[in-house]
């Protein structure tokens, strides 16, 4: 294997457009700080990258809903997201963003300097422009019907409804997103990195890695290049973005994926700037292993787009590896942040204050690392009381209430091992090395999972030796059991460290053991005869069925509430597809028939016990008459008293609610729903015929 001097890890840039949720933190951000901490424990050398990507279109779309600028958008989620990071202690070196200066002068340069060598494509193409917005449109700026599900809506993009992915041509009577306007389609130039002529170095690259990259992975860069790659547009023809550094350019920005993954790059120089460290030889030098966490929907771009780019720059080194995860659902659902089917992550720690490690142990045990995986509130429920508590809390607190109960605090000396004892230091000797072995190889779940393994050996080795019970017999046999025992708690605060940062300081306070390296775990001699110890605390408290009640009830809410939206929705669609198909076709003569006329509103009442209807006593002209009409929700009688208003005189009379209906009052169904009385402009005389 071959030798590396330091570690680059970048972990995705987040959107700025939202909160991150459980998804992105088990796919991601969680792995990624996993795998930092443990190769600083090694004592290696890593730089740490984060960001906030802070272009692209669905962020100016935010904006315009809201009536800010993208700028107010991205100022409030990065702190936001930042915020959230911290609280979960996410280790980054760095945590920058996509419009600092420092990226946008980056990221043109590494433009530049790409089509200074010639290596961009220049070509024009027909797109859809917006006339009344004087604006080419990108496009998720068009909508349409979905040539696949006919739901309206559908982007230029995608159809959300289906999922189907669309490019704007697709679209049936496509509409400019910004004014509603139909686009007419205009010439445009755009610059292309020619990923085609690229394909047999990434084929050799990608290749090369069958045996490292998970299958997954793998599996995706393989069908990409199977079906063979082609030119990629890299600009845009939009105000919010890295402006294209051309004269020829105006009016066009870097396509966000261009920019963004040139924000890692940014970020490390933004490091460098304010350490005084030199960030070039983690991007540029052989012996850096670069790796990129991301989720799968990012693959592509982190294994085909973004290393080709570096790789035509020729400066820069590509990924070692690229250990993307599958997607989390939650509760037997895919995460939905337009259904606001999530747990967001700001609203987890409110309402679980000091537990971020809890959440961290439980989306790293149910990480989707090989399949999308389902996080239940059960489960989070089961894992923390039955693992944490149980085992990890249960054991730490059983060594360190004893060694205070039977020697002050004090370690007691280990004296002469029987085969039991030496087989459990032998095993927990072994542990680190298992550990590390399955971070390594990005099995954070299987690395957990042995942590715990540690506990539950101790926890066995507690119960089987009882020194409890041995206490009155052979009190030295007692000093090694909780010496032995002592030493694999302070084992387990070292290992732990990389998945429950919080957790692990706690218990290396609590053991007075500071800050130890990995090389040490698994050493029967962390602590020394006489080292005194702190007084045992609760690690993890248990959590209780009515916390876990409280967020099922949160998500059953959601849920109705969704479904009520939706019925609206199709209630809504119904009700415009009734107005607008025009009725059949009737003959001249058979309007003719109908004798329709204005009266005035004599008296006008409540029908008893008929919420909708209401009884009028009209002056028609020719007749004084009852008529019945079910209008009760939308006036108040006496508003209508001396109103004129039309009548369907001929109407064959009907027995309302026993009440006797003579003809019909006419009204309009307005697109809300509610009915709007049809009167005469001006006054006139009552039966006066309308027609
Ligand atoms: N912001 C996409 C995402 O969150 C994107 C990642 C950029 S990484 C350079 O899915
Ligand atoms: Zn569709």
């Amino acid at each position: 294997m071959k030798d590396f001097k330091r570690y680059t890890i970048t972990s995705a840039l987040p959107y700025t457009n939202g909160e991150v949720h459980i998804g992105h933190m088990a796919g991601v951000y969680l792995p990624a700080d996993i795998y930092a901490r443990y190769q600083r424990s090694r004592g290696e050398d890593v730089l740490f990258v984060g960001g906030s990507d802070e272009h692209g279109v669905p962020i100016t779309l935010k904006a315009k809903a809201e009536g800010i600028t993208p700028q107010d958008v991205v100022d409030k989620y990065h702190e936001s997201i930042k915020k959230t990071f911290k609280e979960f202690k996410i280790s980054f070196d760095v945590y920058s963003r996509t419009s600092a200066p420092i990226h946008h002068e980056t990221s043109s340069e590494f433009f530049t300097h790409l089509h200074e060598q010639g290596v961009f494509l220049e070509q024009e193409s027909e797109q859809y422009y917006d006339e009344a917005n004087d604006q080419f449109l990108a496009d998720r700026y068009i909508t349409g019907t979905c040539p696949n599900c006919k739901s309206e809506g559908a982007y230029g993009d995608q159809c959300e409804n289906c999922g189907t992915s669309l490019s704007p041509k697709e679209l049936i009577n496509a509409k400019s997103a910004l004014s509603g306007a139909v686009p007419i389609m205009k010439s445009t130039k755009h610059w292309y990195l020619p990923l085609d002529k690229m394909q047999a170095k990434l084929e050799t690259w990608i290749d090369g890695h069958k045996g490292d990259w998970k299958s997954n992975v793998y599996g995706q860069c393989k069908s990409w290049l199977d079906s063979g790659l082609k030119p990629r547009a890299v600009t845009r023809d939009l105000d919010w973005g890295v402006k294209v550094p051309l004269k020829e350019a105006d009016g066009k920005v870097l396509y966000v994926w261009f920019d963004a993954p040139i924000g890692y790059i940014s970020a490390s120089k933004e490091w460098a700037e304010t350490t005084g460290k030199d960030w070039k030889p983690y991007w540029q030098d052989e012996d850096s292993k670069l790796l990129h966490f991301i989720g799968k929907d990012n693959i592509v771009f982190h294994c085909i787009i973004f290393p080709a780019m570096l790789m035509a720059h020729g400066d820069y080194i590509v990924p070692e590896n690229v250990p993307a995860n599958e997607f989390l659902n939650l509760e037997g659902n895919k995460i939905s942040t337009s259904k606001n089917w999530a747990v967001w992550l700001p609203d987890y720690l409110k309402e679980f204050e000091g537990k971020a490690d809890v959440l961290r142990y439980v989306l790293c045990a149910n990480a989707p690392e090989a399949k999308d995986n389902d996080f239940t509130w059960k489960d989070f429920q089961a894992k923390n009381n039955n693992e944490l508590v149980a085992v990890l809390g249960n054991f730490l607190n059983r060594a360190v209430v004893l060694t205070h109960k039977y020697y002050e605090g004090k370690i007691p000396e280990r004296g002469e091992l029987n085969d039991q004892d030496q087989a459990v230091l032998d095993q927990l000797a072994n542990f680190p090395g298992i550990i590390g072995g399955k971070i390594e190889k990005y099995k954070f779940k299987e690395a957990l999972f042995e942590v715990i393994n540690l506990a539950r050996l101790g926890n066995k080795y507690l119960a089987e030796t009882e020194p409890w019970k041995l206490v009155k017999e052979d009190a030295k046999k007692v000093e090694t059991i909780m010496n032995i025992a002592l030493q694999i708690s302070a084992t387990l605060a070292i290992v732990l460290e990389p998945f429950l940062p919080d957790s692990a300081k706690k218990m290396s306070d609590l053991l007075g053991i500071g800050d130890r390296t990995w090389e040490e775990a698994g050493s029967s001699d962390l602590l020394a005869p006489g080292d005194q110890i702190n007084e045992a605390k609760i690690l993890f408290p248990k959590i209780e069925d009515a916390e876990i009640e409280a967020q099922i009830q949160k998500l059953e809410n959601t849920k109705m509430n969704n479904e009520s939206s939706a019925a609206k929705a199709k209630e809504d669609e119904e009700k415009s597809m009734e107005k607008s198909a025009v009725k059949e076709e009737v003959a001249f003569d058979d309007f003719m028939k109908m004798d329709i006329r204005v009266a005035t509103v004599l008296e006008c009442k409540k029908v008893e016990k008929a919420d909708k209807l209401l009884q009028f006593l009209l002056d028609t002209g020719v007749d004084q008459r009852t008529v019945v009409s079910g209008i009760a929700k939308h006036y108040n009688p006496e508003d209508l008293v001396g109103k004129q208003v039309s009548v369907l005189m001929n109407l064959a009379p009907r027995k309302i609610r026993g009440v006797v209906s003579n003809g019909m009052i006419l009204s309009a169904e307005n697109s809300d729903g509610s009915l709007k009385l049809i009167s005469p402009y001006e006054p006139v005389d009552n039966g006066s015929s309308i027609g």
